[in-house]
Formats: structure tokens, sequence, C-alpha cells
């Protein structure tokens, strides 16, 4: 990429979208397209042709996704999978026709089978049943990779995709329902601090174990790859470690402050047991993340305080 180029990052007021706007603007990147979805609804296959063909850009990082945590994928499940498949469906199309130099698509561990062997290998893809309750999101990102696969194959698209981990840093969704465990856990255990609640009780068993990758982190990996790397094999992005969710919200609890006592709902669903990426073949590629997960939650908290949430 030159540093004149055109960059459309879809997504970029979400964590991941903006997280790599950042990184290309601190890099010198300066010619970026940001369009809301107030602006420019990336459902709709009409606006987004007629955005592509007005704005032509050279390079896509297609980070626009309906995204949740455990609860919205297992509650919203049309929506998951009509709204990924349209937004990616018209995004990768749109480039194809109007001559993109190279996309960038951003899927999800959730592709693999909930029983694959782990660490999670790229080859595992398809090789068995997917965990239901994120069914739709996964089937959604499954088919971008198969997208990108098969506009190379066919014509000749310069089209990566990475699978990252579970993600955490700014710009994160605190929904107390619908997002992800870590802002759940850094929202409800900084409410019971404040409002001194004796104890506080988390959904599911706390036993699965979950990997957690800082934004930035992938952020790096985005343009490390999109820069280096032009293969049809998508790649797992991760830190190759993992805890257990009974782990996490310890290590959450003492960062936060809190002294009461967690209680576990295993009325509320686990999801899948484990889904530990391998990463040695982006680790290969020369990248490696590099925030360590307390480091992280540590300053992803200072952010979570300026939201003034409780
Ligand atoms: O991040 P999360 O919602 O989704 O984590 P997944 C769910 C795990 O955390 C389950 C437990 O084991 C939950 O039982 N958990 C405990 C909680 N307390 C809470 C809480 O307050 N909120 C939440 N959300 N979980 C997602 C997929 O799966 O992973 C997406 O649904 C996406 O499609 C994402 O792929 C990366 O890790 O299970």
């Amino acid at each position: 990429m030159n540093k004149t180029d055109k960059i459309y990052v879809a997504g970029h007021r979400g964590m991941v979208g903006s997280a790599i706007v950042r990184k290309l603007r601190s890099e010198g990147f300066n010619n970026i397209i940001e369009k809301t979805s107030s602006e420019l609804d990336l459902r709709n296959q009409e606006s987004v042709n007629k955005f592509f063909e007005t704005n032509k850009p050279d390079y896509v990082f297609l980070a626009a996704a309906k995204v949740g945590g455990i609860m919205a994928n297992n509650t919203y499940k049309a929506e998951f999978l009509y709204d990924n498949l349209m937004i990616e469906t018209n995004i990768i199309q749109a480039a194809y026709k109007n001559e993109v130099k190279k996309l960038l698509f951003l899927g999800s561990s959730c592709i693999y089978p909930k029983l694959a062997p782990q660490p999670l290998k790229e080859e595992y893809l398809l090789s068995g049943l997917l965990e239901s309750t994120n069914e739709p999101y996964a089937i959604a990102k499954i088919a971008g990779i198969k997208l990108c696969e098969y506009y190379r194959e066919q014509f000749g698209c310069n089209y990566i995709s990475l699978m990252p981990t579970n993600l955490y840093g700014p710009n994160d969704n605190y929904d107390l329902q619908n997002s992800h465990v870590l802002p759940a856990l850094i929202r409800k255990l900084h409410t019971a601090k404040v409002s001194g609640m004796p104890s506080i009780t988390l959904w599911g068993t706390g036993s699965p174990k979950r990997e957690f990758l800082h934004v930035d982190d992938l952020a790096n990996a985005c343009l490390h790859l999109m820069e280096h790397y032009n293969q049809k094999q998508f790649l797992n992005i991760g830190t190759g470690e993992d805890l257990t969710i009974k782990k996490l919200a310890e290590l959450i609890k003492n960062i936060v402050g809190y002294d009461g006592d967690i209680n576990w709902d295993a009325t509320k669903p686990d999801g899948t047991p484990r889904k530990l990426m391998d990463v040695s073949k982006a680790h290969s590629l020369g990248w490696t993340h590099e925030i360590a997960l307390e480091e992280g939650i540590k300053k992803t908290y200072a952010d979570f305080l300026t939201l003034n949430l409780n």
C-alpha cells in the first residue's frame, strides 16, 4: 500500500474498524474512506454498488459485521445470518466489479467445529458440526472465507481472510445482554464494586476456556498481512493462550478491585467448551501479539471508566 492509496475501512466505528483506522493513521495512511451505517447501509446492494463506483477504493478492510456475545448470537439468529451474509457479499462483489487491488476479510474463531481438536488449526474448518449458540454467525463467516477463496480462484482477486480469536479493547460494546464476556465482566464487576454488592452472579458454569486478543494487536496483524500476505489460505490470529471464564472473572475482579463473591448461573449457556487458536502460521509470517492479557484488561478498564457507565 502507498500512503496516498484510497483505503476503505468498512465498519470504522466498531471496535475492530476503529482500531484499524488508528493504526493506519499512525503509519501515515490518511486517504481513508469512512461511512457510517446511516450514510451507507451495507446490507443494500444498490447503495454499496453506488458507493464503490463513486469512491473507487484501492484497498478494503472488511471489518463491518453484526456482532455480539453468546446471548445476542443465540437470540437474533436470523439477523446474524442475513446481515452478515449481505454485508460481505455486497462488499466482495462490488470490490471485484470496481477492481479493488486487495481486500482483507475478518471472520471469527467460531467458524471451527464445536468439538474440533485443540489448538485449532486452519485445516479443521468444515470438519464437524458447529456450536449451536453461534451457528448463524459462523455460517456467515465461513461463507465470507469461501467468497474470498472463490473470487481469487475464478477471477484472480487478491482477497485474504483473517480469523481473530475473541477480541477486546477500546470502543467495545458494554451492553449487559448483548456484549461479549470480557466487557460484560468489566461492567458487572465494576457495578458490583461501586454499589457495594456482597456477591455477583455470572453466566454459565465458568468452566469453558477462551482466548482473548487486544484489538490493537489485531489491527497490527491486519496492516502487516495486508502488506505482506497474498495467499488463499485464511489465517488464525490470536495469542495461542487461553484461560477459563472463572479465571478471567478472578483476573477482572482483581483489576477492578471488587471483593465480593462470584456465583455461577448454570441455566445460562456455556457455549463452545474451548476454542484455542493455533497461531503458528501467522507467527511464521512475522506477526505476533504484544499486549499481555492483564495489561490489556487494565488499559481497557481505564478506557471503560471514561465512559461513565456503571
Ligand atoms: O464472549 P462470549 O459471549 O461468547 O463468551 P463466545 C461467552 C462465555 O462467557 C460463555 C460466559 O461461557 C458464557 O457462559 N459468560 C459469563 C458470559 N458471564 C457472561 C456475561 O455476563 N456475558 C457474556 N456474554 N458471557 C462468541 C460468539 O462466542 O465469540 C460470537 O457468540 C463470536 O459469534 C465471538 O464468534 C468471538 O466466546 O461463547
